[in-house]
């Protein structure tokens, strides 16, 4: 299957995720996502936007919901627009923060993961993740990534640097 026409792709679902870096410790704040879309990958914090509530609204939400830490004064970096074979169109605002409030815990929902940023542990995450976060999460870049996948394979690819 061939990538949709970006130019007039609309999704049909919006959600986040929030990537806390420690950068004295030269870390990066993950989850076991123990449920949902992705359970069993390694990830950030994220998840659907509710109905009224901004990106960001739901960036910190959800990380509180899926660890109990709340991330202070966090910086959009990206969009991931996915585009599933099955029909799933995602939106994904990706926030990076280097603040943050309590100390993380397990959830029904994820287990806290400090991850070494010079060890992410691309074989148990996403496929697209390779292409991004790292740029992200240690130069700071920001970005648009547009992915077309087959469940959980990846079939194209297209990331620019803003
Ligand atoms: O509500 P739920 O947890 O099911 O939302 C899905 C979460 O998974 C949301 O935070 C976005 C995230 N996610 C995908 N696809 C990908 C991906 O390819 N890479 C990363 N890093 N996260 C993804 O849905």
């Amino acid at each position: 299957m061939t990538p949709p026409d970006w130019r007039s792709w609309k999704p049909g679902v919006l959600a986040t995720l929030m990537f806390i870096v420690d950068e004295e410790a030269g870390r990066v704040l993950l989850i076991r996502k123990k449920r949902g879309l992705g359970a069993g990958k390694i990830n950030g914090p994220g998840g659907k936007m509710d109905p009224g509530e901004t990106s960001l609204e739901c960036a910190v939400r959800e990380t509180q919901e899926e660890l109990g830490v709340t991330a202070l004064e966090p910086v959009k970096h990206g969009e991931l627009w996915f585009q599933f074979v099955d029909g799933l169109a995602l939106h994904v605002d990706v926030f990076r923060a280097t603040r943050w409030q309590g100390e993380p815990v397990e959830t029904p929902e994820a287990i806290p993961l400090w991850t070494s940023l010079a060890e992410l542990p691309f074989e148990e995450m996403w496929a697209d993740d390779r292409f991004w976060l790292a740029e992200v999460l240690v130069e700071k870049k920001h970005f648009i990534g547009r992915f077309l996948f087959d469940d959980d394979t990846m079939l194209s690819s297209d990331v620019v640097w803003l």
